[in-house]
């Protein structure tokens, strides 16, 4: 049974306040809220046991040391890695895809290869790739997206050929909520020899997601959107990868020998964590993923197509407002972008604001998918484990407010 109150009840900011009326977060798909789990263990840490990790003998710093390992491998298992030492830690997805593009694009593509991006990406899946590409010279193609928010695959199956080396896909839109076939993206790409990247920022959260039975390469995603903290994040790949990569930064922990000419590599994965990491993080972020395990993350996934299913009814009978992307909940995660006649998202998300509804207006960091469907900016509500009907009720009252101050 999903026990939403009792899930809510886990979630302290969501007893707030904001401008005297009841806080309504529908801003996940920027940062999730964190549950009194992760909180209180992220606390314990520096209480109990801060120490750094993997250098002392003493006492704290094996307990930290167990903490941070420990966390590596149900945060490895909670996406079926095959192994532990598959998964990096990072600052964020943006730096998971920055170190795949340092590391395996700088050594691997050539003038006469070609990647191939998305018109759905976020920026964090498109500007290493042109960074990249200006020093290089490879080809970067975009599969573009069709009117209603899917991936085109007609399109895709005409952009991959031979000379693609990696395929760099979102599993989940930001911004239309696409659920992208990632399976078949990957069969057809090993195909033709190419490697395929996952940008799991918004799926990993949201739904099971499973690097093996997808048959990926690389895998970045983010602790903060799904319950845990920020300034940590992960890139999985496979081992037989990370082994060939160069790392990506130098420093303490990541070598084995250092000599004033020379040094070699730490064994996987600490090759690609120098200097001392997020430890309480780490922490944090294992505390998040045993609190989503223990929900189900099917259970997670089905509470959120039924939730987007109301939302995306009640949306479309607001006069005047239009939706981006698919129209099926299935075939989407828990966001619903959308434009209303006359009114800038800005004075949209303000009104909202005063009425104790957060939610985002902007670009999204996606701006050529602005761009693809002439919108300056949108307004996004997106959701999570713990969005309620009655909360998509108050966002549908307060857009009846903005209708009637720009009436
Ligand atoms: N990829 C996708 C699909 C995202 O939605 C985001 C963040 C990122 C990558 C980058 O994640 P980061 O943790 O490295 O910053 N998306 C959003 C958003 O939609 N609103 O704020 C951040």
């Amino acid at each position: 049974m999903y026990n939403i109150e009792a899930i809510r009840q886990q979630f302290p900011v969501l007893q707030r306040r904001v401008h005297g009326k009841p806080l309504v977060y529908l801003d996940s798909a920027a940062t999730s809220q964190k549950p009194l789990a992760v909180i209180e263990a992220m606390d314990r840490y520096y209480r109990e046991y801060n120490a750094n990790v993997h250098r002392g003998v003493h006492t704290l710093s094996e307990e930290a040391t167990a903490a941070y390992e420990g966390a590596r491998k149900r945060i490895a298992r909670f996406i079926n890695a095959r192994s532990p030492r598959e998964l990096i830690y990072t600052r964020n997805a943006t730096e998971a895809i920055n170190l795949v593009a340092a590391t395996w694009g700088r050594t691997n593509l050539t003038p006469n290869d070609a990647v191939l991006i998305t018109e759905m990406e976020h920026h964090s899946n498109i500007v290493p790739w042109q960074l990249l590409r200006d020093q290089i010279g490879f080809e970067l193609r975009v599969v573009p997206v069709t009117d209603d928010g899917y991936l085109d695959m007609e399109a895709f199956d005409r952009l991959l050929d031979e000379r693609v080396k990696l395929v760099a896909v979102t599993h989940m839109s930001n911004v239309l909520g696409t659920i992208n076939p990632i399976a078949e993206i990957a069969r057809k790409a090993h195909a033709v020899g190419a490697l395929v990247l996952v940008d799991g920022a918004q799926s990993v959260p949201h739904m099971p997601v499973d690097v093996q039975a997808l048959d990926i390469d690389f895998l970045a995603f983010s602790a903060h959107k799904m319950a845990g903290p920020t300034g940590i994040g992960a890139l999985w790949a496979r081992r037989d990868l990370l082994e060939a990569m160069p790392p990506y930064m130098g420093g303490g922990d990541m070598i084995a020998l250092v000599t004033l000419e020379r040094s070699t590599w730490a064994d996987l994965p600490y090759k690609f964590e120098a200097g001392t990491p997020a430890i309480a993080e780490a922490v944090g972020f294992g505390a998040a993923v045993d609190f989503l395990s223990a929900l189900g993350m099917e259970n997670i996934r089905a509470h959120e197509i039924e939730i987007t299913e109301y939302a995306l009814e009640a949306l479309s009978e607001v006069p005047g407002l239009r939706l981006l992307g698919p129209r099926k909940a299935a075939d989407k995660g828990g966001v619903a972008a959308f434009v209303l006649d006359g009114v800038h998202p800005h004075d949209i998300a303000s009104i909202l604001d005063a009425e104790g509804v957060a939610v985002r207006a902007g670009h999204h960091c996606a701006q050529p998918l602005m761009q693809r469907y002439n919108v300056p900016a949108t307004t996004r509500a997106s959701f999570y484990v713990y969005t309620t009907r009655e909360e998509i009720d108050r966002l549908v009252e307060a857009l009846h407010v903005v209708r009637k101050v720009f009436a």
